[in-house]
């Protein structure tokens, strides 16, 4: 039976940076989901009988939220919900599934890299029929549906046996639990030269994978241990729990330090890596050398063309604004384009569709390709292996070798989380007030060239995001970024991005947070970070 439930709208439902971010407490209130799963449907056109793919990275509350989606999804007319196993499907599993089964969309609950728990983080995003990230245009629309939503749509029937694979009737509508796994496993088999990485296995490498008790336990089990031979304990933290084990799935230097220890160590593996809550995002660590999601993705652009999937070449890289200028100089030498978006995967989605980019990436450890429409952890990981068992050298060789040839980007990015609203925005606006008088100034013996607040023009589709972050551009190249977090659930974050260029080799070798302190001083002259946010250093630096 199907129902028509009345309702009145919440006020605080629009999608940041990736979806809808809550507290599951916030989640818990009553029709707080239901609102806003059926004013993502009420946003879409034309799915009566169509295909609907669900899943989640297995945090607390994904059970009961998919319970309701394929009640809604029933009681809208959907025709058919394609849901992994026990609930799980990683982001990036989730966006092949949706091209794939030619599925018309899907919903996925995840908060990322947030934590899980009864206090902690959930969300719901919907992806497209491209697998890609709702556009702004839906992410605006369904966001108006929420401020005046009346009802809702559910079916009344029992809970869904989601823990066994069968295809079943339920209101009407069919259901199919499969596994998440193995189409995933599949496509990245017929990208990469898994019989080279066998081999490399066999020789002898040795990795470190730990998907912190997130959803990417079942797929580095099956794609490393199981189809590449790596030993059995190569993959760690691989059962995905409802709190990830009590800690912060983001694989970055603060919450994945143990395994930056190991690979700093004496008894370091070969290569090291990890990802997060919801299997978009990677960490890479070579034996004695950490790479940065920037570097990272100009290597992988440069080396792309020793994996199978990529021998013809890059039609363009794409990097999201703050990402640092490495992989420009990669798509400069290769002679294809390059194109900078605002951050969030969703602004990659035209350029990939159009076959304008092969490869994109993010600073915030993001990276991906064209086999999909998010970034992926896995991937990565896996392309990184794919070069690293041809090539047959160290990854810091690699690395060393990289900046010879294009030079080196110093990186890093400082966090202030939980910043009071009020103080993170008047920071942001009075730095806004005063972009236009910064050019010819000097701060710290540095000549200011540009400052702007960046909008970015959609070359497909022509659509204009305005207010994406705030660049000051040095004489020489160097630069600052500050933008405020889209993802963040409690206060604000603010977000400093730092880079400098360093051409000569015989410089390549400095501390990045030492090589970039004339920077990171010149922005806190400039915007006044300390003053307005009353802290004295970042909580977190990546
Ligand atoms: C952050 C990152 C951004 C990323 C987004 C979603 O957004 O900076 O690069 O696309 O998270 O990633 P923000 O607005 O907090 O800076 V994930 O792994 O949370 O889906
Ligand atoms: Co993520």
């Amino acid at each position: 039976m199907t129902r028509t439930v009345e309702t009145t709208p919440y006020d605080d439902q629009k999608p940041g940076t990736s979806g809808l971010r809550k507290k599951v407490p916030v989640f818990q209130q009553k029709n707080y989901a239901e609102n806003f799963i059926q004013s993502i449907f009420d946003a879409l056109e034309g799915f009566a009988g169509k295909e609907l793919v669900i899943g989640g990275d297995g945090r607390y509350f994904n059970r009961e939220v998919i319970q309701i989606a394929i009640r809604m999804a029933a009681a809208n007319g959907f025709g058919r919900v394609v849901v992994g196993k026990g609930g799980i499907l990683s982001t990036p599993a989730a966006s092949h599934l949706i091209r794939k089964r030619k599925a018309f969309g899907g919903i996925i609950l995840s908060a990322s890299h947030n934590p899980g728990g009864p206090h902690e983080d959930f969300g719901i995003k919907y992806n497209a029929d491209n697998g890609g990230p709702a556009p702004e245009k839906l992410t605006d629309a369904i966001f108006a549906n929420t401020r005046k939503i009346s009802s809702y749509r559910i079916a009344d029937f029992d809970p869904v046996d989601i823990d066994t694979i069968a295809t079943t009737e339920a209101g009407g509508m069919t259901v199919e639990i499969v596994d998440p796994v193995t189409d995933y496993a599949a496509l990245m088999e017929s990208l990469f030269d898994f019989d080279a990485i066998r081999r490399m296995f066999a020789g002898g490498f040795r990795m470190r994978f730990d998907a912190m008790h997130a959803v990417t336990g079942p797929y580095a089990k099956e794609i490393l241990e199981n189809r590449l031979g790596a030993p059995d304990g190569t993959a760690r933290n691989y059962h995905p729990l409802p709190d990830f084990g009590g800690h912060h799935p983001d694989p970055n230097l603060v919450h994945a330090k143990h395994l930056y220890d190991e690979m700093m160590g004496p008894d370091a593996p070969d290569f090291g890596a990890a990802s997060d809550g919801d299997g978009d995002r990677n960490l890479i660590i070579g034996k004695g050398i950490f790479i940065t999601p920037s570097d990272s993705l100009a290597m992988l652009a440069a080396n792309a063309h020793l994996a199978p999937g990529y021998q013809d070449g890059l039609k363009g890289i794409a990097r999201s604004m703050p990402t640092s200028g490495a992989a420009d100089r990669v798509a400069e030498k290769m002679g294809v384009g390059m194109y900078e978006t605002p951050t969030g995967w969703k602004f990659f989605g035209n350029l990939l569709d159009a076959g304008m980019a092969t490869i994109c990436g993010e600073e915030s450890a993001g990276t991906g390709s064209d086999h999909v429409r998010e970034k992926d952890g896995l991937w990565a990981v896996l392309l990184w292996l794919n070069i690293l068992a041809v090539r047959g050298e160290s990854a810091k060789d690699i690395v060393t070798k990289h900046w010879t040839t294009y030079g080196r980007n110093y990186y890093s990015r400082h966090d202030y989380e939980e910043v009071a609203t009020d103080r993170a925005n008047a920071l942001v606006g009075e730095l806004r007030a005063k972009l236009d008088a910064l050019p010819g100034t000097r701060v710290r013996g540095m000549t200011i060239a540009a400052a702007d607040d960046f909008a970015y023009h959609d070359p497909v589709d022509g659509s204009v995001s305005e207010h994406q972050g705030i660049r000051i551009l040095f004489e020489g190249g160097s630069r600052v970024v500050l933008r405020l977090s889209g993802t963040g659930t409690s206060g604000a974050t603010l977000r400093l991005y730092v880079e400098r260029y360093e051409p000569d080799p015989a410089r390549h070798d400095i501390d990045t947070q030492e090589a970039l302190a004339d920077l990171i001083g010149a922005a806190d002259d400039i915007a006044g970070i300390r003053g307005h946010t009353g802290r004295d250093a970042p909580s977190v630096i990546t």
